[in-house]
């Protein structure tokens, strides 16, 4: 009886320890098979649309010029990159961009996805010292960017305008009027040499933020 008994105990050990293998293996297969169903899923999320302006916007900004990108002085070697992220040509007669100070009228047009430099230089020095993809569209404005005393430093502000329409603006470090948000005391600012670009191009929600401190500067790109 003793022996029956250790054989039925062997048999139900044994038993137990199949059913145990089993439910593991079927634990097992439903997790992987869950994950599975999860991954799946994800590819079928729409993407998020990311704020990129319908208009045309300021992207990118080089205000604190470094030695090495100086021809004649600090504010004459300072420039503006325009951006169209729209899938249409915009005609710029009756643009202007605006500094705290003054402003500057703008001509031609610029045509769908396509990049517009504001320069106070002529356009043969400046592509002597920043490399350009060909095609850019380079303008030379009258005078400095803006009014008279360029892009400061220490903050200032550009306002783009289709006639009295503002289009688009941003500003930097102790001016910050140019953002609804992102910079309440004051706005961010970069090192000399670097620029403030929007990251993606033409990405922009009014917030300071939509500007990233960019170096080497991509004039045109
Ligand atoms: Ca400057
Ligand atoms: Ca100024
Ligand atoms: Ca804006
Ligand atoms: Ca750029």
């Amino acid at each position: 009886m003793r022996h029956l008994n250790r054989f039925l105990l062997v048999v139900f050990l044994t038993e137990s320890t199949l059913l145990y293998v089993q439910t593991s293996q079927a634990l097992f297969s439903d997790t992987a098979a869950s994950s599975s169903n999860t991954f799946s899923a994800s590819l079928e999320f729409p993407t998020p649309t990311l704020s990129i302006a319908n208009h045309l916007v300021i992207n990118e900004v080089y205000y604190d010029v470094d030695a090495s990108h100086t021809l004649d002085d600090e504010n004459s070697s300072e420039w503006v990159e325009i951006y169209n992220p729209t899938s249409s040509s915009v005609d710029l007669t009756s643009w202007t961009i605006e500094d705290n100070n003054g402003s500057d009228s703008l001509t031609g047009s610029l045509s769908a996805g396509s990049f517009l430099i504001l320069i106070a230089t002529d356009s043969a020095s400046f592509q002597n010292i920043w490399s350009v993809p060909s095609g850019t569209n380079i303008f030379t404005v009258s005078g400095l960017i803006g009014g008279n005393f360029g892009l400061a430093n220490d903050g200032d502000i550009l306002t783009l305008k289709n006639n009295t329409v503002e289009i688009d603006k941003m500003s930097w470090e102790g001016n910050i009027s140019g953002f609804l948000t992102g910079c309440a005391v004051s706005c961010p600012g970069v090192a000399e040499g670097h620029s403030l670009e929007r990251n993606p191009n033409g990405y922009d929600t009014n917030d300071a933020n939509d500007f990233d401190d960019t170096n080497p500067p991509t004039p045109g790109s």
